[in-house]
């Protein structure tokens, strides 16, 4: 299969381009460095560089022998998008010059993908909302005209549903009203403008789908923690992008590095916050069954991409403890929550779709955060406190 990667420079987009690589795909990426150039601008500290995509494309190329077409490009702009499906893309690294052809699926990681960041001030809430609006119309204008028959798979959030008092299906609800049935979106009520976002993302992909029947999957993917793959894990250079800082890093990944650095853990508010999490390998598991089941022409197939739910303050207490076997001294401080969202709340998601389709989950368990440490433990040194938090407000 041809496979189309969009942000495939991303922490989720290149460990994904690895994999179907190396599962025996023709594989693509495209990306504009959005998230690279974020991090430099707002000076958020990375535990450690990642090379250029194209070089992350060499070096893999010379160690599997194995070719990922590397395009940069500004997916906003939509003569790009189209180019990479009527063969006149200029590649910026390949083996092989010539056009692999029109993908068979694209996976669509283009966006912004921080809460944050979308509410730091209002270009930046504009940044956002152009950049996820307009790759997303891009993509399913280009799908309509040159090549209707190819699936997308699209990175959603369990965000767009909100903390509802009622159990959250997956995707869709019956709903029966003055003796009349009809199935609609579960209904969604973001936090952030980021989330909203992927509400808004999602409506024009069931406009595309029932207009033009096109064939798009969205994953409704809670916030990811981990570091390695099997294929990051093969080189220290193919490591993926790990943000720990307030605008990028997820709350996982920064208590890791909060207990390696002896900063207190930062629990906002109450802690009572809870949200499905998944291991990164999961995403790459996850995305895989996507891409091998495929949707059918006018279908819009929603999965909630979660494999277990936490509160922030489980989550703080679990790692607080390996944290502490491992030697350091790890402190959990309740901060004032700069975020406006509920810290008690009910929460019962349903996500058994994914499990039916053959996904075998890993658990957050001691092992996973004992190997998450070790790895972060390496790199001790480039850890930098002062952008752990600065408090962006809602
Ligand atoms: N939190 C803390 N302390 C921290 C960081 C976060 O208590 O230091 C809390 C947050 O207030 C929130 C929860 O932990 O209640 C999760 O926060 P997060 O920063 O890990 O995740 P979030 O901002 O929701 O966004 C992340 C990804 C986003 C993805 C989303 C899935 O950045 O791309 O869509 O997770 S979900 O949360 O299910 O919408």
């Amino acid at each position: 299969m041809h496979i189309l990667i969009l942000g495939g420079d991303g922490y989720l987009g290149w460990p994904t381009a690895m994999h179907f690589s190396n599962l025996g795909h023709d594989v693509t990426v495209v990306d504009n460095y959005f998230r690279r150039d974020a991090c430099d601008e707002l000076d958020v500290g990375m535990l450690f560089a990642v090379p250029a995509l194209p070089d992350r494309a060499k070096i893999w190329h010379e160690l599997t022998g194995k070719e990922i077409k590397v395009v940069i490009g500004d997916l906003t702009d939509p003569e790009i998008m189209r180019s990479l499906f009527d063969g006149s893309v200029q590649y910026e690294w390949s083996v092989d010059s010539s056009f692999s052809g029109i993908p068979e699926t694209v996976v669509h990681y283009a966006e912004q993908p921080s809460a944050p960041y979308s509410l730091m001030d209002y270009k930046r809430a504009n940044i956002t909302i152009s950049n996820n609006l307009l790759v997303t119309n891009n993509l399913m204008f280009a799908l309509r005209d040159l090549a209707p028959e190819t699936h997308m798979v699209k990175l959603g959030t369990m965000g767009e549903y909100g903390t509802p008092n009622v159990d959250i299906e997956e995707g869709w609800l019956d709903v029966e009203h003055k003796g009349r049935k009809e199935r609609f979106l579960f209904p969604r009520q973001a936090s952030s403008i980021y989330h909203t976002s992927k509400i808004m993302d999602t409506d024009l992909l069931w406009f595309g789908v029932r207009m033009w029947n096109l064939r798009v999957t969205d994953l409704m993917q809670g916030p990811v923690y981990g570091i390695e793959t099997d294929e990051t894990a093969m080189d220290p250079r193919l490591r993926t992008i790990f943000n720990y800082d307030e605008v990028f890093g997820t709350v996982i990944n920064r208590f890791v590095v909060q207990s390696v650095t002896g900063y207190p853990l930062t629990v906002y508010g109450k802690g009572g916050q809870t949200r499905g999490y998944l291991n990164i390998r999961d995403t790459l598991q996850c995305v895989t069954k996507a891409v091998e089941t495929t949707a059918k022409p006018g279908e819009l197939r929603i999965y909630n991409q979660i494999m277990e739910t936490f509160s922030v303050n489980e989550l703080a207490d679990k790692i607080a403890n390996i944290g502490r076997e491992r030697g350091h001294s790890v402190e959990i401080q309740q901060l004032e929550n700069p975020r406006k969202e509920a810290e008690e709340h009910y929460y019962n998601p349903t996500y058994q779709g994914l499990i039916e389709l053959g996904v075998e989950p890993h658990y957050l368990t001691d092992e996973v955060l004992n190997g998450m440490f070790a790895v972060v433990e390496e790199h001790k040194d480039a850890i930098r406190k002062d952008v752990i938090f600065k408090g962006i407000k809602w």
